[in-house]
């Protein structure tokens, strides 16, 4: 059997990836970070709670992730913890780079020292790219990165110290440089959940407003399930390497916002206002990912297309906000 090691593993793509490993016969171990109320610890695991083993842990402190992977000994480590919202990372940069760029250096010098025999994967990120596009619209593995936020100079940190390892090291030491993904369990300050949960609110008149920032951004949106596939192919290639991992096609944010509007009939015009708060001090404009390295040696593919997706995302929050009417018409 099999056992893997996943930081992140209460997120959206850490909970689908160790569901998925227990499909394929892991072990599988994570950690979570101590939270001040339990309640919020693991809601996404609830599932799979006896069947994974968990510790508390944290990326920023390096002995205590140590000693768990010399406990563990784990074959594969997928690196997904990190402070995930770009707007935020302009709030708390400090915080962002210390997670997501010195944390990638203590788990992989805990991973050099205590279990260099495993393979490791880093979530790595299209905001690598900032506004940088290749001539045909598309950005690739070859794309010069030029991140425009905390959050994408940390993660640039990140990918160039896990290559900088695999060369130095001969570790086998993997990034996937994705881009956006969304599901059900996308946290709710992000765009697509935003904007289905509040549309959702709207139409079963809990809301009257959508309050958004920038609507004519771009961006390549697949979904979660199909992207830790992804995960589990680059960290097992024979070859260490890098692969970006996208759908190959883009919307704006309006586009996104008229289709989910337009599925439960109506027109998001009489309800957004645009709000200053959620715009960001620079803004990454564009990004369209060719994914043709994964596709070709990897042989992957995304199932789901950006309106499967998203209409997984409506019935999920249909059924939570008719349910959450119901509570409140009953209470009161
Ligand atoms: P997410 O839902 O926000 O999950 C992030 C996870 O990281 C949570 O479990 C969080 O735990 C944990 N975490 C935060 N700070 C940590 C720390 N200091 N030490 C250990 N764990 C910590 O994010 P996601 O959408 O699943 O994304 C997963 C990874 O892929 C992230 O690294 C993200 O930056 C990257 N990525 C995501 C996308 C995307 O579109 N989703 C695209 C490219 C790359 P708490 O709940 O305790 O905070
Ligand atoms: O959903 P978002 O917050 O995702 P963003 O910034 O693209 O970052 C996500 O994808 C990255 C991969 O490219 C990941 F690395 C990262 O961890 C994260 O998962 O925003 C998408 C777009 C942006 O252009 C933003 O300005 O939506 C625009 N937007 C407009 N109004 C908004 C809002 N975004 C948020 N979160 N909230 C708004 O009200």
């Amino acid at each position: 059997m099999k056992k893997a090691f996943i930081t992140g593993i209460t997120g959206q793509d850490g909970s689908y990836l160790a569901e998925y490993l227990l499909t394929l016969g892991y072990d599988v171990h994570g950690i979570v970070r101590r939270n001040s109320t339990a309640e919020n610890q693991d809601t996404r695991l609830s599932d799979i709670t006896s069947d994974i083993t968990t510790y508390y842990g944290d990326l920023l402190d390096q002995g205590g992730i140590e000693r768990l992977l010399d406990k563990i000994q784990p074959d594969e480590i997928y690196n997904i913890g990190a402070q995930s919202h770009v707007r935020i990372s302009f709030d708390i940069p400090q915080f962002t780079v210390q997670t997501n760029a010195i944390g990638v250096l203590n788990i992989l010098e805990a991973y050099r020292r205590s279990c260099p025999d495993a393979k490791f994967y880093q979530a790595s990120s299209s905001e690598m790219f900032g506004n940088s596009i290749d001539d045909d619209g598309f950005q690739r593995e070859t794309t010069p990165m030029t991140p425009v936020s905390p959050y994408g100079c940390a993660k640039l940190f990140g990918y160039s110290i896990v290559r900088n390892y695999r060369r130095a090291y001969g570790l086998h030491a993997t990034n996937g440089i994705l881009f956006n993904h969304e599901s059900p369990r996308r946290g709710s300050n992000f765009v697509t959940n935003k904007v289905v949960k509040t549309a959702l609110e709207i139409k079963y008149g809990l809301k009257d407003k959508l309050e958004l920032g920038n609507m004519d951004a771009y961006r390549d949106w697949g979904h979660s399930k199909d992207y830790v596939k992804a995960m589990h192919q680059i960290l097992n290639h024979e070859v260490a390497d890098d692969f970006v991992v996208s759908t190959m096609t883009t919307h704006s944010v309006r586009e996104l916002v008229d289709y989910v509007f337009t599925q439960l009939n109506l027109n998001y015009k009489d309800y957004i206002i645009q709000n200053p708060k959620f715009l960001r001090p620079e803004e990454l404009k564009y990004l369209k990912g060719d994914s043709t390295k994964c596709r070709e040696i990897l042989g992957w593919k995304p199932e789901y297309t950006f309106e499967s997706m998203l209409d997984e995302m409506i019935e999920y929050w249909d059924d939570q906000i008719r349910i959450k009417k119901m509570v409140l018409e009953k209470r009161y």
